[in-house]
């Protein structure tokens, strides 16, 4: 076990992507774990491989975010141990379509905004009164450069990362008179991750957007989070903005092959 004592990361959607590299990366450096996300099948896997592999504790806990009562009555049921929650990874989140807006679909919106803003909010609300009460805690969100510039077509997936970064900014002002560190990733184009599947409903042609460049891959990111979890606790890194080397912006990409 390389840390000192048994801290306690969650990660929202651990399942798959940005949120599973990071629990891989916790895991491998001796934190206990609470992962969540809808996929109890994957969550036991994780489960099982983390506690054989690293001999570290392991609890998942299987929920919608949206679904705030569901939400509440899983947290809560924690026991007392497992509510000393030292990080909170706000990662579950999803953009779904790419229309513009006149063309939006509200059922994407609302998806968007339920999973992004309103998730966020309700895991934010039920973990940080512990932290508060501790004088001691990291909240670390998942932005995006979404949540940064505006893409055409990103529009409402842009603004629930706009709402992220402003919620990030809220949360800091409010919590660091306790001790509470807040902070937020906010990646360009990730690869090794559902986000693009998910956007256009499972269409495998449509999702294949990373072949003539090389993104950043979940690892990547699961790294960044790592340092900025990491820092002495008098060093907050409030937010990292960061894109494969052949990423300029939302929009300006080098799709001249991969390098
Ligand atoms: P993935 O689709 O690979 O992972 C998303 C995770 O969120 C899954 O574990 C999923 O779990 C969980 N999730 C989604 N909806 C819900 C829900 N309603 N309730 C509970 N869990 C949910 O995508 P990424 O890893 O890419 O996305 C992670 C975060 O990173 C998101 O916030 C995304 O916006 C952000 N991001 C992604 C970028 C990218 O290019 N990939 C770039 C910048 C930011 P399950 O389905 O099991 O519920
Ligand atoms: C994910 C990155 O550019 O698809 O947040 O919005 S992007």
């Amino acid at each position: 076990m390389k840390v000192p004592y048994s801290k306690i990361v969650l990660i929202t959607g651990a399942t798959s992507g940005i949120g599973k590299a990071t629990s891989a990366r916790f895991a491998e450096q001796g934190y206990n774990l609470i992962l969540t996300g809808r996929r109890l099948s994957i969550l036991e896997e994780l489960k099982n491989k983390y506690t054989r592999k690293f001999k570290i504790k392991v609890k998942i806990l299987s929920f919608d975010v949206r679904d705030a009562a569901m939400t509440k009555k899983v947290i809560n049921s924690l026991d007392s141990n497992w509510r000393k929650i030292d990080i909170l990874l706000n990662n579950a989140g999803l953009a779904k379509g790419f229309d513009p807006i006149h063309k939006g679909k509200l059922t994407d919106w609302e998806t968007m905004i339920d999973t992004n803003v309103k998730g966020l909010l309700y895991m934010t609300r039920l973990i940080s009164p512990g932290m508060v009460k501790r004088r001691s805690g990291h909240i670390i969100n998942i932005c995006s450069t979404a949540g940064h510039e505006v893409y055409p077509n990103g529009n409402v997936y842009c603004a629930t990362k706009y709402a992220v970064a402003a919620l990030t900014k809220g949360m800091r002002l409010d919590l660091t008179q306790y001790g509470i560190k807040v902070s937020q990733i906010s990646p360009g184009a990730v690869e090794e991750t559902e986000f693009a599947l998910n956007r256009f409903d499972g269409d495998v042609e449509k999702a294949k957007i990373y072949e003539d460049y090389n993104p950043l891959t979940s690892s990547d990111v699961a790294r960044t989070i790592y340092f900025v979890a990491t820092q002495p606790k008098h060093v907050n890194i409030q937010d990292v903005l960061m894109m494969g080397s052949q990423q300029a912006s939302s929009t300006q990409i080098d799709r001249s092959g991969r390098k």
